[in-house]
């Protein structure tokens, strides 16, 4: 989100004070008519002459033979408004009649604001060469792809035109071609429109500027001479595609204001997120000019100015003063507590600043919502934050008195955190992904109010950085990696304590001795301790011995936990005497979980039968939030989801969600794949690496107590890896009651398969892969499909737009690839999938449901059907090689 941001932020600094006023008055759209947005109609406003058509000529040509990269035949020459496309397939193959084997050279002027030296940047796919003011100043006509070249550096004068010629080779597959620069003082980005002129000789009557405008609800065409009323029948001619899909829209109008206008109303609102929107006219629709003169065809593309931002509809009801209220530690709760989340003070922060104990700070901030989320009222990534409260501690916990002290929490604060009151250091913790918490007893003031300071680093993948796990954050975000979460993020609360209180209560079914057992961590050795399980209002086994001692609480004739039959059993847990005892409640449920050899192959099993795990791949990203749920209610409706559609599995993919969503999981039934969060790509220094392997142990202390936990995941893809066995034989040692996958996709783009481990695990786009058998590990496809769907306002307008599946074709696309993931079950003994993915997350439009949460892509009952029809064959044999 913050990304766009910038862009406008940019924008504004460069330009001049008379546009800096239109914008501002663009940015508020009034009546039918928007004012004009660009510099040159501003120009055309004040002399009352025609605007400057920007763009170029481009000649398109096919290649004498394949493998040829000449100039054979003229096909087209047509108007292109810069050298700025993700994909040229659909230019290519409408201007030569033929998708591969063509070139393009594209001619006219180009024309710096700046004086001085300019850099020259190209990416394509495939070859190109470029020529400033007649010298060559790139070459690379090679047949390779998105191999970026720069120039020398080429001097420059403001104002100037200098004749600019491209050449480009497009050989087989895909093709795109990017042209950017670096201005003398400025940023590398892609050459803008306005930069560009047409060569003399070259008539276009076209439009001269496409824009999305703020509201996102409107597209614009500018033209630079005035036009007719455009008769009925232009709009079966004009196209309007936008991020990659056709946008549904109105009929065209002439703007009522300003006659060189064409708007075009949106029927879905186009989300301002980057993207571009392509026009296109086949020049038999009757457009003519005021004077008559027809227009004729024209394929241009604008810029995305909409400001319109995805929700969900659950970001309505966050309450700014009591954002998520619910018990953040469903596993370990205490009779009192109180949360801190809500609106706290906020100001960014420079390295090595003074906490601000004595100052009031500038802005406002709803925590827990990351500093990049929209729902934090911040919306921008700061690498260094200053967040300041204060609270007073409610006078009937008596802290203080009979050993009772205060204990604060914070449930996720990225990356590194130190924590003061009134002045007083209480905490300093590095780990974006796990609880902390600090007795701030000593710190107190008697009475009245106490100042609470957090002060956070998070360099995310930042190149002086340390490489923190980081997941799927970039501060560029594209593609497959997401707007970064920065800062608190998860609950801030306090509760009282008394001196010697529980800090994790580690509970391990014990299926076949028909007991649990109980580890009270966190207090001294020796003290009494009583622990009651009970079924619903029933007790079922108590248990009573010293702290250091594992308990073992009788659970006779065990209610099995299942995606079935998720069954919970409650635990009181009590620790010392009288006053000064920690009385706590928990819960667990009876389950194995374990690899086996059923029929010759190795096999997943829960609770001693073969389990197919029939999972989506689940990011946790939120429109509105990033890393964190609008509200609980949202966090738990992606797990209903997978229930309602027959998943029996979830894989959390690089990200730990709060204790909240594992309890959901528990009630539910979902056997949860757990992935350690990744590292950056690049190879982990030592103190990185130093760090990866206490987050990962965080991250399993704090939820090995959960049933529908039956996995960790410790690396994926390759991405961040180091000694892969090592880490797999670590996490089995910090849990030997769950099964280990050491990489998830141990087939894909250099990853390094540790050999160990319970699970092997191979990726696969859109059909599946499943490794080989080697004997000892069961074999899981851990990522597949990806099937692609953009739904027109519920979407980001992605600049990749791979939109692989026809939204009627949608169910049907589906059932074809897992067929197959049902023929890996029955005829190569498979234990698992993981469908890429529960929700289009950003620019990846391959959710099964929308990124707001709105649209549910495939047929749910028929889904589920097949869902169930799978997982309950391979559970009872029905599931034949012969059969499939
Ligand atoms: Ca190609
Ligand atoms: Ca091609
Ligand atoms: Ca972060
Ligand atoms: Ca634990």
């Amino acid at each position: 989100m913050h990304s766009s941001l910038r862009r406008v932020r940019r924008r504004l600094l460069r330009w001049p004070t008379p546009v800096l006023a239109a914008l501002a008055l663009a940015l508020v759209p009034a009546g039918p008519g928007f004012p004009a947005t660009g510099p040159d109609r501003q120009a055309a406003a004040d002399t009352g002459e025609a605007a400057e058509v920007h763009g170029l000529k481009g000649e398109y040509y096919t290649h004498s033979a394949p493998g040829v990269f000449d100039f054979h035949e003229l096909k087209a020459t047509a108007y292109d408004p810069s050298l700025d496309f993700d994909n040229l397939e659909p230019r290519i193959t409408a201007r030569t009649g033929q998708a591969d084997s063509v070139s393009v050279r594209w001619t006219g002027g180009i024309t710096p604001e700046a004086g001085g030296a300019h850099t020259f940047h190209v990416s394509a796919d495939n070859g190109f060469r470029l020529w400033v003011d007649g010298d060559v100043v790139i070459d690379h006509w090679v047949d390779d792809w998105d191999n970026e070249q720069t120039s020398q550096p080429v001097t420059l004068e403001a104002g100037r035109t200098y004749d600019l010629k491209v050449e480009y080779f497009e050989n087989y597959g895909g093709s795109n071609f990017h042209l950017r620069w670096t201005p003398p003082g400025g940023g590398k980005e892609a050459v803008p429109q306005s930069a560009f002129s047409l060569p003399e000789g070259f008539d276009y009557n076209g439009p001269t500027e496409v824009a999305v405008q703020p509201d996102g609800r409107t597209l614009t065409l500018d033209f630079a001479q005035p036009l007719a009323a455009p008769p009925a029948a232009f709009d079966e001619h004009l196209q309007t595609v936008i991020g990659g899909a056709e946008w549904p829209r109105s009929a065209a109008a002439l703007d009522p204001g300003d006659p060189s206008r064409l708007v075009v109303p949106l029927d879905e609102p186009v989300v301002g997120q980057g993207g571009s929107a392509d026009v296109r006219y086949d020049g038999q629709g009757g457009l003519t000019g005021a004077d008559g003169t027809d227009v004729g065809e024209f394929w241009t593309s604008g810029r995305n100015g909409s400001e319109y931002q995805l929700r969900t509809e659950w970001a309505d009801e966050v309450d700014p003063d009591r954002p998520l209220p619910e018990y953040p530690r469903p596993q370990l709760t205490r009779k009192d507590w109180r949360s801190l989340n809500g609106t706290w003070q906020f100001a960014g922060a420079e390295e090595g600043e003074r906490p601000p104990f004595d100052r009031r700070l500038d802005e406002k901030i709803v925590v827990p919502y990351p500093v990049e989320s929209e729902l934090s009222g911040v919306q921008r990534h700061e690498e260094r934050m200053w967040y300041k409260r204060t609270f007073t501690v409610p006078r009937d916990w008596r802290v203080g008195k009979w050993g009772e002290r205060l204990q604060l929490n914070f449930d996720a604060v990225d990356w590194k955190a130190d924590v003061w009151l009134n002045g007083r250091k209480v905490a300093s913790h590095k780990g974006g992904y796990d609880r902390f918490s600090a007795d701030v007893t000593e710190a107190l003031r008697p009475w009245g109010r106490q100042e609470l300071v957090v002060g956070v680093y998070d360099p995310t993948d930042s190149a002086d950085g340390e490489n923190p796990p980081m997941g799927k954050q970039r501060l560029s975000p594209s593609g497959i990696w997401y707007t970064s979460s920065s800062g608190i993020w998860q609950s801030v609360w306090m509760e009282p304590v008394p001196r010697q209180h529980v800090e994790d209560l580690d509970i391990t079914a014990d299926v076949a001795g028909e007991q649990a057992v109980v580890e009270v961590r966190g207090v001294r050795d020796g003290l009494p301790v009583t622990a009651t399980a009970y079924d619903g209002r029933r007790p079922v086994g108590t248990a009573t011995g010293r702290t250091g001692e594992a308990l073992t609480v009788p659970v006779p004739d065990p209610r099995l936990w299942s995606p079935d039959d998720p069954h919970l059993y409650d635990l009181k847990v009590k620790v010392g005497r009288g006053h000064s005892a920690d009385r706590v409640r928990g819960y667990f449920g009876m389950r194995t979980v374990g690899v086996e050899t059923v029929d010759g192959q190795r096999r997943m099993m829960l609770n001693g039968a073969p389990v197919f795990s029939m999972a989506t791949l689940d990011q946790g990203f939120w429109p509105e939030g990033i890393h964190t749920a609008p509200t609980d209610e949202a966090l738990k409706y992606d797990l209903d989801m997978h229930k309602e559609m027959g998943f029996n599995s979830v894989r959390k993919h690089i990200k730990v969600e709060p204790d909240r969503w594992f309890y959901h999981a528990d009630r539910l039934g979902l056997l949860v794949w757990q992935d350690m969060p990744s590292m950056n790509t690049k190879t982990p220094s030592d103190s990185a690496r130093v760090q990866f392997e206490h987050e990962l142990k965080e991250m399993v202390e704090q939820h090995d107590s959960h049933p529908s936990v039956v996995m960790w995941v410790t690396f994926n893809e390759g991405w961040g890896q180091y000694d892969q066995a090592r880490i797999a034989d670590y996490a089995k040692e910090l849990d030997p009651t769950r099964l280990v996958n050491n990489m998830s996709g141990h087939n894909c783009c250099g990853a390094v398969d540790g050999g160990n481990g319970d699970i092997s695990d191979a990726h696969g786009y859109p059909s599946a892969q499943l490794p080989a058998p080697d004997g000892t590990r069961a074999l899981v496809s851990g990522e597949y499909g990806g099937l692609g769907l953009g739904i027109p306002g519920h979407a980001w307008p992605v600049r990749h737009s791979y939109v692989g599946v026809d939204r009627a074709a949608y169910t049907e696309e589906y059932l074809i690839k897992l067929a197959e993931i049902e023929r890996f079950a029955a005829c190569n003994g498979s234990s698992g999938a993981v469908y890429t993915q529960i929700t289009d997350v950003e620019g990846e439009l391959n959710g099964l449901l929308t990124y707001d949460r709105k649209i549910v892509k495939p047929d749910v009952e028929r889904i589920r059907a097949a869902h169930e029809a799978l997982v309950e064959g391979a559970a009872d044999g029905t599931l034949t090689c012969d059969a499939s």
